[in-house]
């Protein structure tokens, strides 16, 4: 059976078949992802109101292609008290915002309490504010650093008052490529195994993929697919997030950039291909906001959010540290022909804007 026949039929792609998705012409790929992206969400494109907070920027580890930790490029250290966090949090939520998402670098200096209570304080100060915080990375740092096991750091997580978990770490699945981008930190089969322990104690979290470096398409496949593999056995993954690499301030040398085409490519393909993940997201800070509101005619139906201050993409470059005016971004959605519905962290809707 050929490619269209499957999906006319509905029967799942195969790693074969999903490299030659990429073959096709761009326009035939958006109307087939299109097809897809219409039947789940129609015309509604979800985004939330959300502030990105990174505590610290002192990493044990070095990815090649991370701009934010501080090291020789970046040599501005810093490491927020939990008062700061707390202000940051107090202002925020007079801006309105649903969710916190937490990410840190790998801070061997702190100590694991101030990871987690910072949740705790959050949370009782403001109940109704869903935090999702510590990418699969951290969880697995924590768990070296303090000699506990994944299962330990999850329950204490829960405790803490974490509702979801960010998709970051992921980057490429690939064992040889992740070894050249980001050997030492969290190993794929690590990553996946910390997804599938927080599903399995009740809850939700994201996946993204670092693309548009060294990585081939075949990468990219076998990325998605083991993504795939694993929601069937758990079906706890809200949203696939494609990152766009993004250039400045980092060690990695890539020779070729992305076209905007083969990044719509693979946003269309990531929704054909991931049947089992409801939410695809067009992450605005990487993809460029343009691009972002393309890619909803080719199978993305989530921007994400306002953000309010993005530290870790824009010190690689992207045009994100101040994050979007509500205003504007409806608007943009609207103009575009989409209906803006903003949503809680987990994809309940909240509003038609
Ligand atoms: O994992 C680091 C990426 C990620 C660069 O779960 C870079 O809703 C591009 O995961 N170019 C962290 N990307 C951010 C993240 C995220 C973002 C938005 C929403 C969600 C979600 C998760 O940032 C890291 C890494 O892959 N990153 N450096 C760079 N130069």
């Amino acid at each position: 059976m050929s490619i269209l026949e499957k999906l006319k039929v509905r029967e799942r792609l195969t790693y074969e078949d999903a490299i030659k998705l990429y073959d096709l012409e761009l326009f035939e790929l958006a109307s087939l992802a299109n097809k897809i992206r219409e039947e789940k969400h129609g015309k509604k494109t979800y985004f939330n109101i959300n502030r990105h907070i990174n505590p610290t920027n002192i990493c044990k580890d070095v990815c090649q292609f991370c701009a934010y930790s501080a090291s020789r490029k970046n040599p501005n250290q810093y490491t927020m008290s939990h008062e700061e966090i707390l202000d940051i949090v107090e202002n925020s939520v007079k801006n309105d915002i649903k969710e916190v998402h937490i990410v840190s670098a790998h801070n061997p200096n702190t100590g694991l309490e101030w990871y987690l209570d910072i949740f705790k304080k959050i949370k009782e100060k403001y109940p109704q504010i869903h935090v999702k915080a510590l990418t699969a990375a951290e969880v697995h740092f924590l768990s070296e650093e303090y000699n506990l096991t994944y299962e330990q750091i999850i329950e204490k997580m829960i405790e803490s008052g974490v509702d979801s978990m960010p998709g970051g770490g992921a980057e490429i699945f690939d064992e040889t490529v992740r070894k050249r981008i980001c050997g030492g930190k969290v190993s794929s089969e690590q990553w996946l195994e910390i997804h599938k322990l927080w599903h399995k104690s009740g809850h939700q979290s994201n996946a993204t993929m670092l693309f548009g470096h060294v990585e081939s398409r075949e990468n990219r496949i076998d990325h998605m697919l083991r993504l795939r593999d694993l929601q069937d056995e758990t079906g706890g993954f809200n949203a696939f997030i494609p990152l766009v690499y993004q250039k400045e301030n980092n060690y990695l040398k890539v020779k070729d950039f992305l076209t905007g085409q083969e990044i719509l490519k693979t946003m269309a393909i990531a929704r054909i291909l991931l049947d089992n993940i409801p939410n695809i997201k067009a992450y605005w800070v990487t993809s460029t906001t343009k691009l972002a509101l393309l890619a909803q005619e080719f199978g993305a139906n989530d921007l994400d959010g306002t953000i309010e201050k993005e530290s870790i993409q824009s010190a690689a470059g992207a045009k994100s540290a101040n994050g979007i005016a509500l205003e504007n971004f409806v608007d943009l959605i609207k103009n575009s022909g989409f209906i803006p519905v903003e949503r809680d962290s987990v994809y309940n809707e909240i509003k038609v804007w």
